[in-house]
C-alpha cells in the first residue's frame, strides 16, 4: 500500500484532496495532518473521517519534531503540503507567523524528507500572489516573482528553497502555482465565500420582511482567476505522478471582478441588483428599489492590493492532460446554493 501525507486536511485544499485520494485510490493510505487546537472545527472532514484508509494525525509545521516524527512513523510516499496560513489580508499584521509556517515550515518537510524519506514526493502549494503587480497578462510559471503582501513573499521564497532542495538533493520536489480557487469547503473570511454566505443571509432578510443588513467589502475592482478546489486538487495530483518534477500553474485562464462576482451572486440567489457611485460611495442595490445589497468600507482594504491576476495553465492541459470541469459560474451558483441551503450543508459531498 502506497501512503500519502496532506496537511492542512482541515482547510479547503486539504480535506478536497484526502476526499477525492480516497475516491479514486483503493491502495493508497491517507493520513490528513492537523494542528492542534482547543475547538478545532472538524466539518470538512466529516464525510470521510471515518473511512477505513483515512487516518488524522497531528502535527504543526511550526515544529520540526512533529513534522520529523510523522515522516519517520508513515514513511510516506507522497507529502503533500496544503497547510499555511493562507489569508492574505492579516499577513501585514503577523508577518513573521507567515514566515513560520509558509517558509521554515516548507523546509521542515523538507528537511524531514531528506533525512527520512528522500523517495517521497513532495507538492509545496505556491500562489498567484507570488506575482503581485504583474508584468503581463495571462501570466504563466516564468512570470517573475514581484509580491505585493507577507504571505506573498513567504510563498515566493518556498519556491526557491523547493528548488534548491530539488536540485541539491536529487528531490522530487515541486511548487506548482495556484491561481485562486474556492468552493464549497471554502474558509469564510475569504472574499467568495464572504460574500456568498451573506447573499444567502441578505436573501433570509428580504424573503421574512426584515431589514437588510448590507455585505460589506473593501476593493470590489480587484480581478481574480477563480477556479473549484475539487478541480485543482486532481491536476496537482497529476503534477506529483509526472515522470520528472516540473511546476506547471494552475488556473481557469478568465478573469473576473469582485464586482462580478457580488452581481452573479445575489442573480443566483434570485435578488438582482445595479451598481452605482464611485469609490466609498460605490454601491449595490436592489433593482428598482433603494435598498443597499452591498457597499464599500475601507477597513477591508489592504496596504498593498493585487490588481490583476489572470492565469496561464496551457501547459499541464497540454502535457498531462489537466482539464477543469467548473466553470467560473457554476462555481459561484454552487457556493450561493450550497450556503442559501444553510449551514448543515457546509460539508461538501
Ligand atoms: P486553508 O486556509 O483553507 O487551509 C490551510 C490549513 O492549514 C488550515 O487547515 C490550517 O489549520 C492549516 N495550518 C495553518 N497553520 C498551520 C500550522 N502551523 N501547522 C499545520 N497546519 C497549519 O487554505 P486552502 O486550503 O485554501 O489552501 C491550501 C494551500 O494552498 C495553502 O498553502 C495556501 O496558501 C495555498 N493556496 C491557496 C489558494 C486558494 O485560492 N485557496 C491559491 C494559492 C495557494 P486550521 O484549520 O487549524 O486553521
Ligand atoms: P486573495 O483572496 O487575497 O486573492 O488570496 P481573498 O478572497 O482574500 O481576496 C480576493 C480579492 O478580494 C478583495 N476584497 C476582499 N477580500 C476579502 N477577503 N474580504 C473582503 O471584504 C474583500 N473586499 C475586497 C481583496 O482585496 C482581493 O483583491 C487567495 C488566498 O486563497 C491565498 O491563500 C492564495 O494564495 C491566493 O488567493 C491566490
Amino acid at each position: 500500500m502506497k501512503k500519502a501525507l496532506v496537511t492542512g486536511v482541515l482547510g479547503q485544499d486539504g480535506a478536497n484532496m484526502c476526499d477525492y485520494l480516497l475516491s479514486i485510490h483503493e491502495e493508497l493510505e491517507v493520513y490528513g495532518m492537523m494542528r492542534r487546537t482547543s475547538n478545532a472545527n472538524f466539518s470538512n472532514i466529516e464525510s470521510f473521517r471515518n473511512h477505513p484508509r483515512f487516518h488524522l494525525v497531528c502535527g504543526d509545521l511550526t515544529d520540526e519534531v512533529s513534522i520529523s516524527k510523522l515522516v519517520k512513523e508513515i514513511e510516506p510516499d507522497y507529502f503533500i503540503n496544503f497547510g499555511a496560513n493562507s489569508f492574505v489580508g492579516c499577513s501585514w499584521d503577523m508577518p513573521l507567523q507567515v514566515f513560520d509556517v509558509n517558509t521554515l515550515g516548507v523546509i521542515r518537510c523538507l528537511e524531514s524528507l531528506r533525512k527520512f524519506k528522500p523517495d517521497c514526493r513532495f507538492y509545496s502549494a505556491g500562489s498567484s500572489e507570488e506575482f503581485g503587480d504583474v508584468d503581463y497578462t495571462p501570466q504563466d510559471i516564468n512570470h517573475p516573482i514581484k509580491a505585493r503582501s507577507p504571505y506573498g513573499a513567504s510563498k515566493a521564497s518556498a519556491r526557491h528553497i523547493v528548488k534548491v532542495y530539488r536540485e541539491s538533493y536529487n528531490m522530487f520536489a515541486i511548487h506548482g502555482i495556484l491561481f485562486n480557487h474556492e468552493g464549497l469547503r471554502r474558509g469564510e473570511e475569504f472574499v467568495t465565500r464572504k460574500i456568498t454566505k451573506t447573499v444567502a443571509k441578505i436573501k433570509r432578510q428580504i424573503d421574512s420582511g426584515k431589514k437588510v443588513i448590507p455585505l460589506e467589502l473593501g476593493n470590489v475592482h480587484a480581478k481574480r482567476d477563480w477556479s473549484d478546489s475539487e478541480d485543482f486538487v486532481k491536476a496537482v495530483w497529476l503534477m506529483l505522478n509526472q515522470k520528472n518534477p516540473k511546476e506547471y500553474v494552475l488556473s481557469s485562464d478568465e478573469t473576473h471582478s469582485v464586482k462580478e462576482f457580488v452581481s452573479k451572486a445575489f442573480a443566483v440567489a434570485g435578488v438582482p441588483g445595479l451598481w452605482s457611485g464611485e469609490g466609498l460611495d460605490e454601491k449595490f442595490r436592489l433593482f428598482q428599489e433603494n435598498t443597499i445589497l452591498a457597499q464599500i468600507n475601507e477597513v477591508f482594504y489592504r496596504p498593498a492590493e493585487v490588481q490583476l491576476l489572470y492565469g496561464d495553465s496551457s501547459p499541464i492541459r497540454k502535457d498531462l492532460g489537466w482539464a477543469p470541469e467548473i466553470s467560473f459560474d457554476n462555481l459561484v451558483e454552487r457556493m450561493v446554493k450550497n450556503d442559501l441551503e444553510g449551514p448543515k450543508s457546509t460539508n461538501a459531498t
